[in-house]
């Protein structure tokens, strides 16, 4: 066993099983090899009382090894080791640090005893994969924290803290941290000799059908178009209604449904690419990176202070400048009102506030950005203003600074070209509203340093966003691949669809809203000339009748106070007279046109966004879409979703209406490859 990921150490009368299998100790096969070869060393000895199962490095098992599914089983499989390590006929104490998660914690299940540390977290996140507990978890896990707490964990899949499960008894002891195995070893002395063993799928379970009946109505909203969560559900119904056996059949049968079928497919391909999304190609992951200590933040308006609240809510000092007093005020104002509204929240201690507020120092001169390492501006879209800035920044800024622009769709070259220093500048493309919003799109300019772009690549996991390097091009990923949707949505209403009509494929599609409801949320007046006279769109039509959205109670929709949209007659009549004007013959849209001209477009944008290599990889657009406008994670990202829609079927659908096929999208479809 000597490369064995599994090491045993005989302390005493105790067994202690380590695991090292770097960097999240996953249920590979060789650690499960490893697992059973220990609890076959353990049977063997008589002197051998009891077994600690403890984990080596940054965490204890984090699952089972997703990079496996799909692949031939390895014996012994999860679902025949964890029934071994519960049958053994010798206590087995789990020692959990770090994070127990999915087929980890059903291994801590398995065992008879759990401790834990205070820090560390217990779950069983499959569901966010697509999937659900499918080693026991389903079944065990009601049996000790009951059906309730067992809903939540398991159809939702955000982890519990130890001193949680310790209070639900999901964990015997709370170690101190530095002390887990000293504790779990005086814990295995303490029962090494109790019999019997208590073994989890012997314990009762106490049905509770309405419970069962108010989780799924009370989140039928939020598990909208999910088929797991409901999986996860039913298995927990079983637990409740089945001997363990046939519960344990019965998750058995559902995961593997879950397992084969399209939406976990696309889940995991997001898992791992979000985590590929960090990684810049062609530079070292080891080069060395700027220090981040200070940085400034030019604007304190909507995206000011949501990009300041970033990294002061990171423990990151904060210079915020604007130009007028009032202005200023309002901005940290803001800042403060968001902080607050978290701690009333109990998201956050007053003392987190405090100590957030105090990291942010308000400036009405750019010269008090002479110190910083990272310098932001947020002021609005005008480039003759910008490249203003960016000329003083220039003169101010201290050698090495990183100077970023958070420009939605400006050149970052031509920003990059009105300083001396075009290597140190990129673009910090953040999204409304910026504290809240994960995704950045880090622009990467034609003379942007390797190590420039690497410190925002890293800095930007330190504020909790998903980054995504993006060329300069117009609109970036995100929003390039917006304008055709926009343009074709707009252009079907001429045609004869409705908003409701074409906002409803998208909402049935799996999107929050679609691009009528988005435009009135986001401002139908965005862009617009600001002219009531010049009636040039339907847009300025509605602009001019001060239809703006939302933010109006009125846009493509009507709003009432509670701001819930109802198709307006108004609106029609506008784009009726629209289409009488210009005399577009009205006709029946299909959804399946909608879906075509609005989504299939996307892919063709995403495609020639690759082929002019303005994102690294296929899997970057697809995290662009889920982190930055809603695409369903269960469809994987347009890029995913068009190998399962089909890419022959893409481009057919595509020449039908007319479009020009990227060149790599019909090589793909030629293929009948997906991306
Ligand atoms: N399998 C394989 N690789 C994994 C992995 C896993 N379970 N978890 C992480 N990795 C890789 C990851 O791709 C990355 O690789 C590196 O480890 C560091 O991860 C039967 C079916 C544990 C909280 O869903 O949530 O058990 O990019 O960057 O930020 O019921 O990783 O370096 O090449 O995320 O410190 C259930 C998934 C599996 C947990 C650590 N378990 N992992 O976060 O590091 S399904 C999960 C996480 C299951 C059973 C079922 C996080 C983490 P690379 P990282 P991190």
């Amino acid at each position: 066993m000597s490369d064995s990921p599994i090491s045993t150490e005989k302390r005493g009368d105790i067994l202690i099983v380590t695991s090292n299998n770097p960097p999240v100790n996953a249920l590979g096969a060789g650690v499960r090899v490893g697992l059973d070869a220990a609890l076959t060393q353990a049977s063997a000895d008589d002197g051998i009382k009891a077994v600690v199962l403890i984990c080596a490095g940054q965490t204890f098992f984090a699952g089972a090894d997703i990079t496996e599914f799909g692949k031939p089983p390895v014996e012994p499989i999860l679902t025949d080791l964890i029934p071994k390590i519960e049958a053994f006929d010798k206590p087995v104490i789990a020692a959990i640090h770090g994070t127990a998660l999915g087929g980890g914690l059903e291994t801590a299940l398995g065992a008879h005893y759990r401790v834990a540390v205070p820090s560390a977290k217990l779950g069983v996140p499959e569901v966010k994969l697509g999937l659900l507990p499918g080693a026991g978890g389903t079944q065990r896990l009601p049996r000790v924290v009951g059906v309730k707490a067992a809903l939540e964990m398991t159809a939702k899949g955000d982890p519990i803290s130890a001193t949680q499960a310790h209070k639900w008894g999901l964990v015997d002891e709370l170690a101190e941290e530095g002390a887990l195995l000293d504790t779990a070893l005086a814990l295995a002395e303490k029962v090494k000799a109790i019999r019997p063993i208590p073994r989890v799928s012997e314990r009762t379970i106490s049905p509770d059908d309405a419970a069962i009946e108010a989780f799924r109505k009370e989140n039928a909203r939020k598990f909208r178009g999910f088929d797991a969560p409901a999986a996860n559900i039913a298995c927990v119904e079983a637990a409740t209604r089945l001997p363990f056996a046939e519960g344990i059949d019965f998750e058995r049968t559902e995961f593997m449904k879950l397992m084969f079928g399209s939406q976990s497919a696309a889940q995991r391909h997001i898992f791992f690419a979000e985590r590929k999304a960090s990684k810049i190609d062609g530079i070292a992951s080891d080069i060395a990176l700027r220090p981040i200590a200070k940085v400034g933040v030019i604007g304190a308006g909507t995206m000011g202070g949501g990009i300041t609240m970033n990294f002061l809510s990171a423990g990151i000092a904060v210079t915020i400048v604007e130009q007028a007093e009032e202005a200023l005020n309002r901005g940290v104002g803001v800042i403060r009102k968001n902080y607050e509204a978290s701690a009333a929240k109990g998201r956050l201690t007053t003392e987190q506030v405090e100590k957030a507020m105090g990291l942010l120092t308000p400036s009405l001169s750019l010269d008090d950005l002479s110190d910083c390492d990272l310098i932001i501006e947020a002021i609005f879209e005008n480039m003759d203003v910008k490249k203003e800035v960016f000329g003083k920044l220039d003169a101010i800024a201290k050698p090495g600074a990183i100077l970023a622009s958070n420009t939605s769709y400006l050149n970052v070259d031509e920003i990059a070209a009105s300083t001396s220093r075009p290597q140190d500048v990129l673009g910090m493309h953040f999204f409304s509203p910026a504290n809240v919003m994960k995704l950045l799109e880090v622009v990467r300019g034609a003379n942007t340093a390797d190590d420039v772009l690497a410190t925002v690549m890293a800095l930007a996991k330190k504020i909790k966003k998903v980054a995504v390097v993006a060329g300069v091009c117009h609109g970036f990923i995100g929003n390039r691949m917006l304008m055709p949707r926009q343009v074709e949505a707009n252009k079907l209403l001429m045609e004869g669809a409705t908003p409701e009509q074409i906002d409803r494929v998208h909402v049935e599609f799996g999107m929050p809203m679609g691009p009528f409801q988005m435009s009135d949320l986001a401002g139908v007046d965005i862009g617009w000339h600001r002219d009531p006279t010049r009636i040039e769109s339907i847009r300025d039509a509605l602009c001019a009748e001060d239809r703006w959205g939302q933010k109006k109670g009125a846009g493509f929709y009507d709003y009432d106070e509670k701001r819930n949209p109802t198709p307006s007659p108004r609106v029609a009549e506008i784009i009726e007279d629209f289409r009488s004007r210009s005399n577009m013959p009205k006709r029946e849209i299909s959804d399946q046109e909608i879906i075509e001209r609005t989504l299939y477009t996307m892919v063709n944008e995403g495609a020639m966004i690759l082929e002019e290599g303005m994102a690294q990889r296929a899997s970057d657009v697809d995290v662009v879409w889920i982190y930055g406008y809603g695409w369903p994670v269960y469809r994987g990202g347009p890029m995913f979703w068009a190998g399962l829609e089909g890419t022959p079927k893409i481009v057919e659908g595509l020449k039908k209406h007319g479009f020009t096929i990227s060149p790599l999208l019909a090589e793909k479809a030629e293929k009948n490859e997906g991306f």
